[in-house]
């Protein structure tokens, strides 16, 4: 059996040597909750008009367009379902796993079901911006620790690593936008890299690339994302496929919801198993067409969603500084980014002047490294060569200078002073 070209074994993340600082024995009591939004964002047609012609990324944006929330946390926001993973894993049936592998990338769409979730972005991260975040395993079976980094300013572009003792999850992302009158397409560049080790001691590898989103109703009418087309799932170890069709609805039907998922052994024969559902709700495994049960359901949103820019209980806990992280973090973890925080606050002045100064500081800092002729390299991450296809993916760095080695010796070095 060929795996797939392109998809090159050394693209995908490393088993770690430990997984510190998991095990966490303490039961974690997270936030569940955020002080609700006091403004409303600006109109995105109004800065499209202000901006003509130009490329969005490059214009600074007034905090009112952001949640408190940083494109950092969004990327760890794809991990709100990391237990479907451990599931796979214990799967005896390669279908299954194939299956339940595709539910969790389908899961990872749902953060976009509350329509105020499409009427704001995410923090624009700081060069060299990071965010760590550990689960412990009363959360999760056995526990998982994630780290992004941004990488790249322009284009903007981060990188992920996660790991469990099930699983290790990889990413190096860009997003980008194209605008078509009425609607705007959002993209995800930089294909999700799964490995599962399973209980016999083989791994499996599977990468997919993101379905790309629609932001619909940019210039009236009620704003909405919703994934279009289609998303195929491969086992790169064996060549099996899983392909998720996201259903269009009629000319006025509204957002469309639900999502098909076929799957295809090695040989491209259908397996038998499929899914069907919806990518905002949940997820039934079926066999020759009849129902064997649930594989996914989505969690909660924040009370009064509405007032609170529609996130979920789970992106609500991100800037939570708690016992695990307390004393722990490096100075240029999210949480600690200033602007950010008085935002959540509903400081919206307070956070203007931080976001005006933070970026003055990394314009002078992007000269001089400019005027030494040196290129940023990020702290955590190294790129590996992308293969065939030219792709940009980034690994986490281990050894002694590794995030987690040094995190657990309680010493960063080399940290930059960004905030
Ligand atoms: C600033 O970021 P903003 C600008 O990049 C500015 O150019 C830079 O100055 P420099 C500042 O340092 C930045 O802080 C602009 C841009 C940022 C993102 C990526 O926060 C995530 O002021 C986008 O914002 C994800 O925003 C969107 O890029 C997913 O934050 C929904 O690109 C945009 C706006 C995109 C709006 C899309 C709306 C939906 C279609 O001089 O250093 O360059």
């Amino acid at each position: 059996v060929s795996p797939n070209i392109g998809h090159a074994a050394s693209l995908f993340p490393q088993k770690p040597k430990n997984l510190d600082p998991l095990p966490v024995s303490k039961v974690l009591k997270r936030r569940k909750v955020i002080p609700p939004a006091k403004v409303m964002p600006p109109s995105l047609v109004a800065t499209l008009r202000k901006n003509v012609g130009k490329d969005l990324s490059t214009i600074s944006m007034p905090v009112s367009a952001n949640e408190p929330i940083s494109l950092l946390q969004r990327v760890a926001e794809q991990l709100e379902y990391a237990q479907i993973l451990d599931a796979a894993v214990a799967q005896k049936i390669p279908a299954q796993r194939l299956l339940h592998v595709a539910a969790f990338a389908i899961s990872q769409l749902s953060s976009n079901r509350c329509k105020e979730r499409a009427i704001r972005k995410p923090f624009n991260p700081m060069l060299g911006e990071t965010f760590e975040l550990v689960r412990t395993e009363k959360e999760v079976p056995g526990g998982f620790r994630l780290l992004v980094e941004k990488v790249s300013h322009r284009p903007v572009r981060t990188a992920c690593q996660a790991e469990s003792a099930n699983w290790s999850f990889g990413q190096s992302s860009a997003p980008t936008q194209k605008f078509w009158g009425k609607s705007a397409e959002l993209i995800t560049e930089g294909r999700i890299r799964i490995v599962l080790r399973l209980p016999d001691g083989t791994e499996e590898l599977y990468s997919w690339s993101v379905a790309t989103v629609f932001l619909r109703n940019v210039v009236m009418g009620e704003k909405y994302v919703e994934p279009v087309g289609t998303m195929t799932v491969a086992n790169d170890s064996t060549g099996a496929k899983a392909t998720i069709e996201f259903k269009a609805k009629g000319m006025f039907g509204g957002r469309s919801e639900d999502v098909q998922v076929e799957s295809y052994g090695p040989d491209g024969a259908s397996t038998g198993f499929s899914l069907v559902g919806t990518w905002t709700t949940s997820l039934q495994l079926l066999e020759n067409g009849k129902p064997v049960r649930e594989i996914w359901h989505v969690g909660d949103l924040v009370d009064n969603a509405p007032q609170t820019y529609g996130l979920t209980t789970f992106a609500a806990s991100l800037n939570e500084i708690t016992e695990i992280e307390k004393g722990k973090l490096p100075a240029t973890d999210s949480r600690l980014r200033p602007d950010q925080r008085a935002a959540e606050r509903g400081d919206l002045d307070e956070a203007e002047e931080w976001k005006r100064r933070l970026e003055e500081r990394q314009r002078a800092k992007r000269k001089e490294v400019e005027e030494r002729g040196e290129v940023h390299k990020p702290r955590w991450f190294v790129k590996v060569d992308g293969g065939d296809e030219g792709e940009e993916v980034w690994k986490l760095k281990t050894g002694k200078e590794g995030y987690w080695e040094e995190r657990s010796r309680g010493a960063f070095t080399g940290v930059e002073d960004i905030f």
